[in-house]
């Protein structure tokens, strides 16, 4: 008998939270907050204790299996990569590159080994039609840092610690746990804003959890946030005289008169008519953020998620320059992570649409095409059509809109391969599934949040426990999957040919030494496990000019991009009279696979479609009533709640949901199934600028079962 503990960081979502796990030999005993972690001082939430139900569930699976006749067969790892890679040589040989479609999902950022190891697989396909969850998700985001500041990395995070003032614009960190900002302990740091004297304010269509603690809450009619924004830059540059403070040598003049010009006709009752705020109301938001010590505006998904959402985003960054709060403490601030992915620049900063898709010509974003194409690009005839698929941690059918189109597509295509811990929705489709071993059997490190923390951090986590035998680590499988794609393309030369197969020796613990050891903090893999907790490398510091990769190191205030894009808003459609839907997350969900946890699924039915007294009596519906929600491209049925903490003429339904779905094994998911919201979402609606998803602000109808 061996009594352990062990400390490492939560995967499971953005914050990073320390767990104290105490084991007994293959069985966790218990998970707590690691109160020793200086980032997250014993936080966490109760998805946490997942981490020990996604170890023990049966249906993980640990072995390939393949599709038979007969069901689905264990087969060996060696079987396995033989026909997954011969399969998909010949497909590419028969068709051309292009025929394989690959979609890569969240949880690829949350594992390391498949952020370090993934890229060079996908680029040993050579396709073009690379897909991932970014356009379901934060592409704008990425788009605005790329035009920017000249990488689409330069993400900020709002310097929450030192702010006296927070603007949250379509983001419920209380729940989400915070996204795009890494900040473990939201409640608490929240609070502490509030008790310095400061202001935290949420514009969203419902009254969140985040809203409901904040110090005001300005409901937002759905998809109207890029006036209400244009508006108060508007309001921003009439005044006097601008407080750019460092700023001013980095931001052109002709720049700012050119923004005062764009924004001049798009005026505070103008916004007032469009979102439902009232005018003083935006009058006021605007003085607040401008007057106070330090403010900081930060968007999430209900304004990157939207038609006009990278508008959005680029105006959020507005209103932080404009006001001298961006680089700044208290303000939008960049890190300097231990383990810095970001490389020099090299030639031109990368441009939106170097290459169309095919079927709908949507723009290329940083490689991929947005994920509302990958069913027209399966399921359309002619020259590069998709012919395979591969996934790997996604299951699209649940999360990009009109997810049956896409369910349907992935029935039609020659060969697919799924890697993958579960038999899901997406990867009940797949001919072969390759599942790595994963959560508490692997070793840990965010290489991609410490980019993104609110404090300068690092840690790196062992594995809890040795995974299952003979199973293999993400980062094996890519690795594995590269080599065979690649193997008849070994340089004749001895010299490279000795280095290619030494990158097929490298584990991830090599590539984050070498990393760190370069970086700025000159540590070494063994200096960060040695802190068992995690090291604070202290607060946010400023990055510019260094981290401003654009031409002459300035911020481009204005992208062209951005300019064209707002000659949209005057042919924005009219969506009066519909109900608009938006989404919403609850804590003890995870997107789309942590359903198969019997205590995060316990309880209240969640899976509801959530709308205003006003709009349920106005359609004689009453609380628990099964009712059709109804779109351009689908209909569900599920319960209503009625609360007043919608806007009237919103409704809200959480995502992630539907597992009745056939032919998957997640026992307990299917025994809590829901409903898909995104076989109500619409493939069509975007952000046209991208093509990202516009899951917020669809128009449905909801009414009683016929
Ligand atoms: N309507 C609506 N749709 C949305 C959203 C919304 O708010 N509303 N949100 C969007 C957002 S923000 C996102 S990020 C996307 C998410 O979209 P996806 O990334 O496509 O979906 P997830 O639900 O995160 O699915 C994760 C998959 O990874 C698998 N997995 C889990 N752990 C591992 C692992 O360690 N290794 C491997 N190989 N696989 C693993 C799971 O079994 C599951 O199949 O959904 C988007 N869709
Ligand atoms: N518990 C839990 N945590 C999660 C996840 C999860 O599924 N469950 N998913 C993780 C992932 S992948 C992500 S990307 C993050 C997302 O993190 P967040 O963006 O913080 O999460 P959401 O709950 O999607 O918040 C979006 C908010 O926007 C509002 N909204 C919708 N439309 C509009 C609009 O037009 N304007 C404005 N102003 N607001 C609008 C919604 O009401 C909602 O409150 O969460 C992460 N954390
Ligand atoms: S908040 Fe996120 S990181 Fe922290 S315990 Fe919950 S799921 Fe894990
Ligand atoms: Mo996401």
């Amino acid at each position: 008998m061996s009594a352990n503990t062990h400390y490492r960081n939560c995967n499971l979502c953005e914050a990073m939270c320390g767990l104290e796990i105490k084991t007994q030999d293959n069985e966790v005993l218990s998970i707590r907050g690691d109160k020793a972690d200086p980032f997250s001082r014993g936080h966490i939430c109760p998805k946490a204790l997942g981490m020990k139900d996604i170890y023990e569930d049966p249906d993980r699976l640990k072995f390939p299996i393949k599709k038979t006749e007969n069901g689905w067969e264990q087969i060996s790892w060696e079987a396995a990569f033989d026909e997954v890679t011969t399969k998909l040589k010949d497909i590419g040989r028969k068709y051309g590159d292009n025929a394989i479609g690959v979609y890569q999902g969240n949880p690829s950022v949350h594992n390391v080994g498949t952020t370090l190891f993934s890229p060079n697989f996908v680029r040993s396909l050579e396709t073009k039609n690379r897909f991932s969850a970014t356009s379901v998700d934060q592409l704008p985001h990425h788009l605005a840092a790329m035009t920017m500041f000249g990488h689409p990395a330069f993400t900020p995070v709002p310097d929450i610690d030192r702010t006296d003032f927070w603007l949250i614009l379509g983001g419920n960190p209380l729940v989400s746990n915070g996204s795009i900002m890494t900040a473990p302990d939201l409640g608490k740091r929240l609070r502490a804003i509030k008790e310095k004297g400061g202001k935290v304010v949420v514009v969203d269509p419902r009254r969140t959890e985040t809203a409901d603690k904040a110090s005001q809450h300005i409901f937002i009619k759905p998809g109207t946030d890029v006036w209400l924004l244009l508006a108060m830059v508007h309001e921003i540059l009439e005044q006097p005289k601008l407080n750019l403070r460092h700023l001013t040598d980095l931001i052109a003049a002709e720049q700012i008169n050119l923004l005062k010009d764009l924004a001049a006709p798009y005026n505070v009752e103008m916004a007032a008519e469009k979102t439902g705020v009232p005018a003083e109301t935006i009058r006021q938001l605007t003085n607040d953020f401008i007057n106070a010590g330090s403010a900081v505006a930060y968007g999430r998904m209900g304004v990157s998620t939207v038609t006009f959402g990278s508008l959005c985003q680029w105006l959020v960054h507005c209103l932080n320059i404009l006001t001298g709060n961006m680089d700044r403490a208290g303000g939008f601030m960049l890190t300097s992570p231990a383990f810095d992915p970001v490389r020099p620049p090299k030639g031109k900063p990368r441009e939106l649409g170097r290459w169309k898709s095919r079927v709908r010509a949507l723009p290329e974003f940083n490689g991929e095409f947005p994920s509302v194409t990958l069913a027209d690009e399966i399921l359309t005839e002619g020259e590069g059509q998709i012919r395979a698929m591969v996934t790997s941690c996604g299951n699209p059918v649940l999360s990009v809109p009109n997810g049956a189109k896409l369910d349907k597509a992935f029935e039609s295509v020659e060969f697919m391969v799924c890697i993958d811990i579960y038999l899901n929705e997406t990867t009940r489709h797949a001919d072969i599934i390759l599942p790595p071993a994963t959560g508490l059997e692997v070793p840990h490190f965010d290489i991609g949040f410490n980019q993104l923390s609110i404090r300068n951090v690092v840690k790196y986590s062992d594995p809890v426990f040795e995974k299952a035998e003979g199973a293999k680590y993400d980062y094996e499988i890519f690795q594995e999957l590269t080599r065979r794609m690649q193997v008849e393309e070994l340089p004749a030369d001895e010299t490279a040919r000795q280095q290619l197969l030494q990158r097929y020796q490298m584990t991830p613990a090599m590539i984050l030494d070498g990393g760190m050891q370069k970086g700025e903090y000159g540590l070494s893999l063994e200096d960060v496990k040695a802190a068992e907790h995690g090291m604070d490398l202290g607060p946010l510091k400023p990055r510019f000019p260094e981290r401003l990769h654009t031409e002459g190191q300035r911020i481009n205030l204005v992208p062209k991009i951005f300019e064209e894009d707002l000659k949209r808003l005057a042919n924005a459609p009219d969506t009066n009279g519909h109900l608009l839907l938006i989404g919403r997350r609850h804590l003890r969900s995870n997107n789309s696979w942590m359903h198969n946890s019997q205590r995060l699924v316990k309880g209240r039915e969640r899976c509801t479609v959530l709308m205003h007294p006003a709009d349920a009596a106005a359609r004689n519906l009453t609380v628990g009533q099964k009712v059709a929600v109804s779109s351009r491209v689908g209909k569900i049925e599920l319960p209503v709640e009625i609360s007043d903490e919608m806007m009237q003429g919103v409704v809200s339904i959480p995502h992630g949901w539907g597992h009745g779905r056939k032919k998957i094994k997640m026992g307990i998911a299917q025994a809590n199934p829901g409903v898909s919201v995104n076989d109500l979402t619409d493939e069509l609606l975007i952000d046209e600028l991208t093509g990202n998803a516009a899951v917020n602000g669809v128009p449905v109808e909801v009414g009683e079962l016929v």
